[in-house]
């Protein structure tokens, strides 16, 4: 591991960032278009470590996946195309790629084996293993198939009406990939709305599949056909460079293109409410996903309390969300996240400990966590986890802080973000 040394902002922080590709839009975008028939484009996707896990598990089954300059293209043709890996597929730090191929590989008529990194081995997998079963998925793996490595037996599935148990987008991509091919109607009922990127981009491939609410049905049959995808910005890398400029006086920056899907921008709703000075312009829209332009400015920042249905609308912001509170005056309370315990690392934990090291006041809850603000941060010593969320919202609190801060580990950030460091250096020059 090597050390890391990020140095306070020495002044106001300006300028335009182009933000990377959607992460969660870039994987869909390749596992929809190696299922498709023809040659799907896709503009803007994040060639970052996770979604080239995922390019290359469909590598490995044969589809074929190129560069034409900034494009990607995935020349599908059909499921049918896929076959057989030879060896086992690696999928890295990315719950993604695992919960969402697990679903597909369910219902191919072959045996794969999936395994990941440390981390990802220590991450749930039988919310996904549970209904893929009552599906009549084959699959084995440690503790009954709750965590990888994971040996699927492909099989012919059939639909099941299911409610979540957990608020996660991956878990109902997993079950609306696998009724794509399973006989009869698959329907997923959620409590409280989680990313609907699927949802969106299924359409847009015209699958067979209806949104209404928090109510989803999918059923089998209809050909997916190839298409052209812009990637919007990912609004959860835009939001470091957004608590950023929230915290820093005298800042004011310009996230262009972000992806303003309204089951992710909980964190504008946040910033507003803790006083944020913050506006959108030049609004458009692709492929069902809202895009636009986000300014943020320095202001004073208060304590609110972050609760319910607005949690998994900012689930993986929480960290730099801590940040932000502990230089707003008075009391954020974060609840009902305890979801954070199961991500690349527990969140709730490694995001107290990182910012109390740092010198904020900040206690974990079972749930969340609360934190008493402002405090002037003094800098020291802090560990990533070898998380990239934690890594990043590290080097955005040194900015606030008085001496530096010393990272042991930044490798992890090109999972979501591998240009991190020079937007960084960009936005205080
Ligand atoms: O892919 P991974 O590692 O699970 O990514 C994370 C992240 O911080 O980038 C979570 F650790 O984002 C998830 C997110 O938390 C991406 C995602 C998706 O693309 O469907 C959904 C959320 O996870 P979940 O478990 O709530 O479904």
């Amino acid at each position: 591991m090597t050390h890391i040394t990020f140095q306070p902002a020495s002044g106001p922080l300006r300028g335009e960032i182009e933000v990377p590709g959607d992460k969660s839009i870039s994987h869909r975008s390749v596992i929809f278009g190696a299922l498709a028939y023809g040659t799907t484009k896709v503009r803007h996707f994040l060639e970052g470590e996770d979604c080239m896990r995922t390019v290359e598990a469909f590598r490995q089954m044969g589809i074929k996946i190129d560069r034409e300059g900034p494009v990607l293209r995935i020349h599908g043709n059909g499921p049918e195309a896929l076959k057989e890996p030879q060896a086992p597929l690696y999928f890295g730090n990315s719950g993604t790629t695992t919960r969402l191929m697990l679903g597909l590989l369910a219902g191919l008529p072959f045996f794969t084996v999936v395994y990941g990194d440390s981390s990802l081995s220590a991450r749930p997998m039988d919310r996904v293993v549970n209904p893929l079963r009552q599906m009549g998925a084959e699959m084995n793996g440690r503790e009954s198939g709750s965590y990888l490595p994971l040996a699927i037996r492909g099989k012919k599935l059939q639909g099941i009406d299911y409610s979540l148990p957990v608020k996660s987008a991956q878990v109902k991509s997993a079950v609306l990939l696998a009724g794509l091919f399973a006989g009869g109607e698959t329907i997923v009922r959620e409590s409280s709305a989680t990313r609907d990127h699927t949802e969106k981009m299924l359409q847009a491939f015209g699958a067979d599949i209806t949104a209404n609410g928090l109510q989803t049905s999918i059923s089998s049959g209809a050909k997916l056909e190839a298409g052209n995808i812009y990637v919007p910005g990912d609004i959860s890398s835009a939001a470091f460079f957004m608590a950023a400029a929230a915290i820093i006086p005298g800042s004011h920056l310009v996230l262009k293109a972000v992806g303003l899907n309204e089951t992710r921008t909980g964190l504008l709703d946040v910033l507003q409410k803790m006083g944020g000075d913050i506006r959108i312009s030049n609004r458009k829209s692709s492929g069902g996903e809202d895009i636009g332009d986000i300014t943020v400015s320095y202001a004073d920042l208060h304590g609110i309390t972050i609760e319910g249905e607005l949690i998994p609308r900012l689930i993986d912001e929480i960290p730099v969300i801590a940040l932000l509170a502990t230089q707003a005056e008075g009391k954020t309370v974060i609840r009902d996240a305890e979801e954070l315990r199961v991500k690349e690392t527990d969140r709730i934990s490694a995001v107290c400990d990182v910012l109390k090291t740092l010198g904020a006041d900040i206690e974990p809850t079972a749930d969340g966590m609360i934190i008493h603000g402002k405090s002037k941060l003094t800098g020291g010593k802090a560990a990533s986890y070898q998380d990239h969320r934690i890594a990043m919202m590290a080097a955005i609190a040194s900015l606030a802080a008085k001496g530096e801060v010393v990272l042991d580990d930044a490798s992890s950030i090109s999972v979501s973000y591998p240009d991190f460091f020079a937007d960084l250096t960009k936005i205080q020059s």
